[in-house]
């Protein structure tokens, strides 16, 4: 358990109480990102977003990897785990399975989600692991430096690619879709209010839900690229984001400077992992397999419905 009370405020007498308190560590603030960086704008959407979901705070769990991002996992006022580069999704992925009463969610960068974790996103998106990943994409490795990630776009200037990046990015809601992800969605920092609904949805849903969010590194991507500062992004993504719910994945590639779509391009039903476990094992096994997982009240319905269904069938 948190040693964190859900409801603590950390305020003293007289102090007004910081509206994010019980969500995030407030007492560990100001946070280590630089001025004009896009992942605080995340951390406070998904803080709105777990505000307004009405969660259980010790059934939340949040993972993150190592990066700028990474430290995110070092705010929250939940269990968290900071883990190591590339394997927050192997981290969740056991969480969920040894307590699947857990929420768990994942948020991390690009470069370690993508990048050295790429394999686990691809195989836990494929599986429908029931996790949130959000995945803060500044199209660099900020932490160590501004080197070129598999999201940088062509063209673009980083630290390892000092006359411009000459590698295709991936674009990850169509990695995410192609992978099988059943919630893929994408937002950029300017867009606050749609990542926090984004996220609530992708707490109520079952399965792999990947939310995308375009953000700003000002030390680093933005230097190098003589892009000015955060207010010049996000005056970029005022000009260039296109709204289109429902947009084919492949059409989501993002060009140095482009125009690129945002918005929920997939949500679908689909058994996630456990899902497909416990229907497997329950045909194998019949009435002796214990649901591994469910909770009483979706273990009888489960049976019911078996029931009806044999019943029927007979
Ligand atoms: C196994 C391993 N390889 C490399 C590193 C160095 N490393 C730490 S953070 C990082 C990049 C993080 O980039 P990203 O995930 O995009 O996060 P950001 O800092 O941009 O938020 C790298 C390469 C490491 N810590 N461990
Ligand atoms: S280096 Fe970049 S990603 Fe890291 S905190 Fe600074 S602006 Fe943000
Ligand atoms: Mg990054």
């Amino acid at each position: 358990m948190n040693d964190n009370a859900q409801n603590s405020t950390h305020s003293s007498p007289g102090e007004a109480e910081n509206p994010m308190s019980g969500v995030l560590r407030v007492e560990r603030m100001p946070h280590i990102w630089c001025p004009g960086c896009g992942i605080g704008s995340v951390v406070t959407s998904f803080a709105e977003a777990i505000k307004r979901s009405n969660l259980n705070h010790d059934k939340v769990a949040v993972v993150s990897g190592i990066g700028c991002t990474g430290r995110v996992a070092g705010y929250v006022n939940f269990d968290s785990i900071h883990s190591t580069h590339g394997r927050a999704i192997p981290v969740a992925t056991g969480l969920k399975l040894a307590n699947p009463d857990l929420t768990v969610v994942v948020v991390s960068g690009d470069g370690d989600l993508t990048g050295i974790g790429g394999n686990h996103f691809i195989h836990a998106a494929r599986r429908n692991m029931d996790l949130v990943v959000i995945c803060v994409n500044n199209f660099t490795y900020g932490m160590t430096g501004g080197q070129v990630t598999p999201t940088t776009p062509t063209n673009a200037n980083a630290s390892t690619t000092p006359y411009g990046n000459y590698e295709y990015p991936f674009s990850l809601p169509f990695l995410a879709d192609a992978a099988g992800a059943t919630y893929v969605a994408r937002w950029t920092s300017l867009h606050s209010r749609n990542v926090t609904q984004s996220i609530e949805e992708a707490l109520q849903k079952r399965g792999f839900s990947f939310i995308e969010v375009i953000t700003p590194c000002t030390t680093l991507y933005l230097r190098r690229n003589r892009l000015g500062d955060g207010v010049d992004s996000l005056q970029y993504y005022t000009d260039n984001a296109i709204l289109k719910h429902g947009a084919d994945t492949r059409e989501t590639s993002i060009d140095f400077q482009g125009k690129f779509l945002i918005g929920k391009f997939v949500d679908r039903q689909k058994p996630t992992y456990l899902d497909a476990v416990n229907q497997r094992y329950a045909k194998l096994i019949g009435d002796d397999y214990q649901l591994y997982g469910k909770t009483e009240p979706e273990k009888k319905a489960e049976q019911e419905q078996a029931a009806q269904q044999e019943a029927g069938g007979a």
